[in-house]
């Protein structure tokens, strides 16, 4: 791994945030938008039809090898330092402090903002990124010996490597245990605090300026909070109502909108297809990547192509929009949705993308409210993910694909994810990924592993992805988005655009295939 262990190059700027606009145009609550010929729904397809499941050579073959890379709870999970809470504390509200579910001991320190209504913010200084390399056995154990000390987080992995945060107060700790173990690392960020704070810089006077003019604040120069990007729709359906129509399919926990865009040129022969960002609250390249897929269709609708065309295109761009706003105001790093713990402070929010409702509750899930891959009380507790289960039972479109986007890793994942089996069809949809990955690599240069989810990453049950495949929904994939490390979550904005680029190419790849389908 020595070609990854570069050095830590930071540039100057500051973070921003940006006012919105005002909401507009949604269709009224209950009113639905006009059916398309419908020609199956997705939900009436047997669940024991989607299970019959084959066991390819590859991932018979390919059984967990690495330890780390194969086991989510070694991959993903940040456990507080906290006893377990396994059981779900009783639905009693009670006010809770707005503050980072971390341990009062971690020395990621929440800067106390005292002012009535003021966020507190958790503070990165001094943590650190280090990816760890994961080739001598026994690394594993030793990570999670150290992450139950609260001394790290998890990031991400593959098979060589894993990216992991150390707190600021367990840097010696954390060097001497990995050199007593002759581990070798490397530090990719040395003060994760500063690179947070110059992710997303505030945009010069002029281009502040153009926005204004153009009737909605969106750019893909800069990270928008919720407002914006919300505001950027309602502007769409207003300009473009014979083509472009906006839905609140739900609100959040804490209230918020799940807003739902739809191009559809009205076609009854259209195909469907289902786009979701954000489900993962600190991953802002997805809303910034599916909001660039919006723009580009909407605005240039009449020259796309005939395969754009044909497809009536539903964008749900931040599916978690408690989660992304927290992590604009109080915790950056921040997964979860926002469910309450109703009393466990540190333990709130439920991880949406293991709250589906097909083999909820296995693999590389926890019952522990504190844990980061929490499942929820139960399939679709929540009202982010039932919001999207409610929406594809009513609706009459024709969905064939569903595709929904995360970061980071630089990964085509097609089902499934809750184990290592893969679909009857799984040689079409890792056909179909490898063309996409192709494409990407082509128009900007960035390498994508295709493969099924759970034998590429980790086995992770209770994903939005395998649901929908289970709906019968053929074209299903998670998408990770870059980097593969280098900076992680805090992706600088500079990336957006040709991150953005790539997938637009690569969705046009799928665009094309489903029109043959
Ligand atoms: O763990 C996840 O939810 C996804 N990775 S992430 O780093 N963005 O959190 C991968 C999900 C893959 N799909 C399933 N396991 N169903
Ligand atoms: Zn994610």
């Amino acid at each position: 791994m020595g070609s990854l262990m570069q050095a830590v190059v930071l540039a100057l700027a500051t973070t921003t945030f940006v006012l919105g606009t005002p909401l507009v145009n949604d269709l009224e609550p209950g009113q639905d938008w006009p059916p398309r010929n419908s020609v199956r729904q997705p939900s009436e397809i047997a669940e024991s039809e989607s299970e019959k499941v084959v066991k390819s050579p590859e991932v018979l073959e390919k059984q967990p090898t690495n330890e780390v890379q194969n086991n989510v709870e070694d991959v993903v999970v940040i456990e507080a330092s906290k006893e377990p809470v396994n059981e779900v504390p009783p639905e009693v509200p009670q006010a809770e402090p707005l503050v980072n579910a971390q341990s009062e001991s971690d020395s990621a320190q929440v800067k106390s903002g005292n002012l009535k209504n003021e966020v507190e913010r958790v503070d990165y200084t001094g943590a650190q990124v280090w990816k760890v390399s994961t080739e001598k056995t026994g690394v594993k154990q030793l990570l999670r010996q150290l992450r139950r000390k609260n001394l790290i987080q998890t990031w991400a992995g593959n098979g060589t490597y894993i990216d992991v945060l150390v707190k600021p107060h367990a840097v010696e700790n954390v060097t001497e245990a990995l050199n007593k173990e002759n581990i070798r690392y490397v530090i990719v960020i040395e003060n994760l605090q500063k690179m947070i704070d110059e992710e997303n810089p505030p945009l010069d006077e002029n281009e502040a300026e153009l926005q204004d003019r153009r009737g909605h604040r969106m750019n893909w120069k800069q990270y928008h909070r919720l407002e914006d990007i919300h505001g950027f729709l309602d502007y769409l359906a207003k300009t473009y109502p014979a083509l472009v129509s906006v839905k609140t399919i739900g609100k959040s926990h804490e209230g918020r909108e799940l807003k739902l865009l739809r191009i559809s040129d009205g076609k009854p022969t259209n195909k469907a297809v289902f786009i979701d960002g954000g489900i993962h609250a600190r991953e802002w390249i997805s809303p910034a990547t599916v909001t660039y897929f919006i723009n580009q269709i909407a605005e240039n609708f009449d020259v796309e192509s005939d395969d754009i065309k044909n497809i009536d295109w539903y964008f749900l761009p931040v599916l978690n929009p408690d989660g992304y706003e927290f992590t604009h105001v109080g915790d950056r790093l921040w997964r979860k949705n926002r469910r309450s713990s109703y009393g466990v402070r540190q333990c709130s929010g439920v991880d949406l993308n293991r709250n589906f409702g097909y083999r909820w509750g296995g693999k590389g899930t926890s019952n522990n409210q504190c844990s980061e891959i929490y499942r929820g009380p139960r399939a679709f507790s929540e009202p982010e993910s039932k919001a999207i289960s409610d929406f594809f039972k009513s609706s009459a479109a024709n969905f064939t694909a569903y595709l929904t986007y995360h970061s980071y890793g630089q990964y085509l994942l097609y089902p499934w994810g809750y184990d290592n089996v893969v679909p009857p069809d799984y040689k079409q949809l890792d056909a179909l990924g490898q063309k996409m990955a192709a494409v990407i690599e082509n128009t900007s240069g960035y390498k994508y592993t295709v493969g099924a989810s759970s034998n590429t990453l980790y086995p992770a049950a209770g994903g939005s992805d395998d649901w929908a495949k289970a709906q019968g929904i053929k074209y299903s994939y998670t998408i990770e988005l870059s980097d593969t490390g280098r900076y992680g979550f805090v992706l600088p904005t500079t990336y957006i655009e040709p991150v953005a680029k790539g997938s637009l190419a690569a969705l046009r790849v799928l665009a094309a295939q489903v029109n043959k389908e």
